[in-house]
C-alpha cells in the first residue's frame, strides 16, 4: 500500500518531503488537512484523526508506510533518506548531509520564532538582517559542490531547498549575491520529476508556507 504523508495543506515542515517523494516517484497519499479559517483557525480536521492513528507521538507531519507509522521531521527525513538512499554513500557526504539538515533547522526555527510572533514587525527587521551571515556560511559550504553533500544529492538538499526558496520569497534579492546558492536551487528545480512536481497544480509556490496564524506566509504571498 501507498505510504500516506500528512501534514497541514502548507509548505511548513513537509515542502521538503513532499520534493523528496516526488523526485524519487514514490506513490504516496499527500494527505493535507486544512486549517480552519479565522477568528477561529480551527485544527479539527486534524483533531478528529490526532489520537487514532495508532501515532507515538501524535503530531504532524507524519508518515505510514505500511505497519511502520512515525512522527518527527527529522525521523522521517532520516527514514525516507535511507529507505531511497538519500543519506549520502561516504561518511563525508553523510557527515555533509547530517550538519546541513541541522543546520537548515536552526534557521528554520529562528524563521518560525519571528514570523509566528506578535512583534513580527519589529523582529523582522533583524532577522533580515542575519540573513546574509546565514546564507554565507552556506554559501561558503556548498562551494563549487553541486550539492551539499558534494556531487550525490541527499535529502538535507531538499530541505535547504525549501528554505532558500520561501527566503527568497521573504526577502526577495537576498540570495542575489550568493550565485552558488541560486544555481543550486536552479540545478534542484531542473531535475525532471522534481520539475513535474514544481509545475504541477498542487504545488504551493508563494505558499502558504506557514501556518494561518502567522504573521507572514499564512496564506499565499502574492
Ligand atoms: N517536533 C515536531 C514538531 C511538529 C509541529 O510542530 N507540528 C505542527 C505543525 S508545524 C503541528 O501543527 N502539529 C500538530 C499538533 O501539534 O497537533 C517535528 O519536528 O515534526
Amino acid at each position: 500500500m501507498a505510504p500516506t504523508l500528512g501534514y497541514w495543506n502548507i509548505r511548513g515542515l513537509a515542502n521538503g518531503i513532499r520534493l523528496m517523494l516526488h523526485y524519487k516517484e514514490v506513490d504516496f497519499e499527500d494527505k493535507r488537512y486544512q486549517q480552519g479559517a479565522p477568528p477561529d483557525f480551527s485544527r479539527e480536521e486534524w483533531l478528529k484523526d490526532k489520537f487514532n492513528l495508532g501515532l507515538d507521538f501524535p503530531n504532524l507531519p507524519y508518515l505510514i508506510d505500511g505497519d511502520l507509522k512515525m512522527t518527527e521531521t527529522s525521523a522521517i527525513y532520516a527514514y525516507l533518506g535511507r529507505k531511497y538512499a538519500l543519506c549520502g554513500s561516504t561518511d563525508e557526504a553523510r557527515v555533509r548531509n547530517d550538519m546541513v539538515y541541522s543546520v537548515h533547522v536552526s534557521h528554520r526555527s529562528a524563521f518560525s520564532a519571528v514570523v509566528y510572533n506578535k512583534e513580527f514587525e519589529t523582529l523582522k527587521g533583524p532577522f533580515v538582517e542575519s540573513l546574509p551571515g546565514r546564507l554565507e556560511s552556506l554559501s561558503k559550504f556548498l562551494g563549487d559542490h553541486e550539492y551539499f553533500a558534494g556531487s550525490e544529492i541527499v535529502y538535507a538538499d531538499f530541505c535547504v531547498y525549501d528554505l532558500l526558496d520561501m527566503l527568497n520569497v521573504f526577502s526577495p534579492g537576498c540570495l542575489d549575491k550568493y550565485d552558488n546558492l541560486k544555481a543550486f536551487l536552479a540545478r534542484v528545480e531542473s531535475l525532471p520529476t522534481v520539475k513535474k512536481f514544481l509545475d504541477s497544480d498542487g504545488y504551493m509556490k508563494r505558499g502558504p508556507f506557514n501556518g494561518a496564524i502567522a504573521q507572514w506566509g499564512g496564506v499565499v504571498v502574492p
